[in-house]
């Protein structure tokens, strides 16, 4: 197991379209198991490959109250999403940033297991939140982005100035 360095915003690499995994095998697995790590020390909900740098479809989110209940999800897609639900949102690469975001009240997934096995799932509230936060890192997207242009460059102002800070 290994702790995984998170890439931040504005960092460009957080922009990159992950590609799909071609075969789930003991890399995958690895893979999955640091992220799991790495997600639970930080802490947070989830955590996209994105996010550490690897750039494969591979998430991992637990939000459950007593980090029991990992799931990961690789290549996942969405394939059905239906209502709207606005929730203040967080992410480990824009550490001490929330703002609200609008999003799909409730989310179809289907993905690949540890196993290579597809399967699908339905999530509403938080857990549907979370799917859709970590699919938008496999797309290179941030959820600052979904924020205004003004909230934005507010946004990179205050995590330069805390670079400088802690570097
Ligand atoms: O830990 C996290 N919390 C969170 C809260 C509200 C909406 C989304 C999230 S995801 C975030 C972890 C993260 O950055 N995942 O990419
Ligand atoms: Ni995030």
């Amino acid at each position: 197991m290994a702790l995984l360095p998170i890439l931040r915003y504005p960092d460009p690499r957080l922009h990159t379209r992950a590609a799909p995994v071609r075969e789930v095998n003991d890399e995958i697995r690895q893979l999955v198991a640091d992220m799991a790590e790495t997600m639970y020390e930080a802490p947070g909900i989830g955590l996209a490959a994105t996010q550490v740098n690897v750039h494969q479809r591979v998430v991992v989110i637990d939000t459950s109250e007593d980090k029991s209940a990992l799931l990961a999800l690789i290549n996942p897609e969405i394939i059905a999403r239906s209502g709207e639900q606005v929730c203040e949102e967080g992410c480990l690469s824009v550490p001490g940033i929330y703002d609200k975001v609008s999003r799909a009240e409730t989310v179809r997934v289907r993905a690949l297991d540890q196993q290579g096995k597809t399967f699908e799932l339905d999530a509403e509230g938080l857990l549907a939140v979370c799917i859709q936060h970590e699919l938008d890192h496999l797309e290179g997207k941030v959820f600052v982005e979904y924020l205004s242009q003004l909230k934005q460059t507010r946004i990179k102002g205050k995590l330069a100035k805390k670079a400088r800070i802690t570097a």
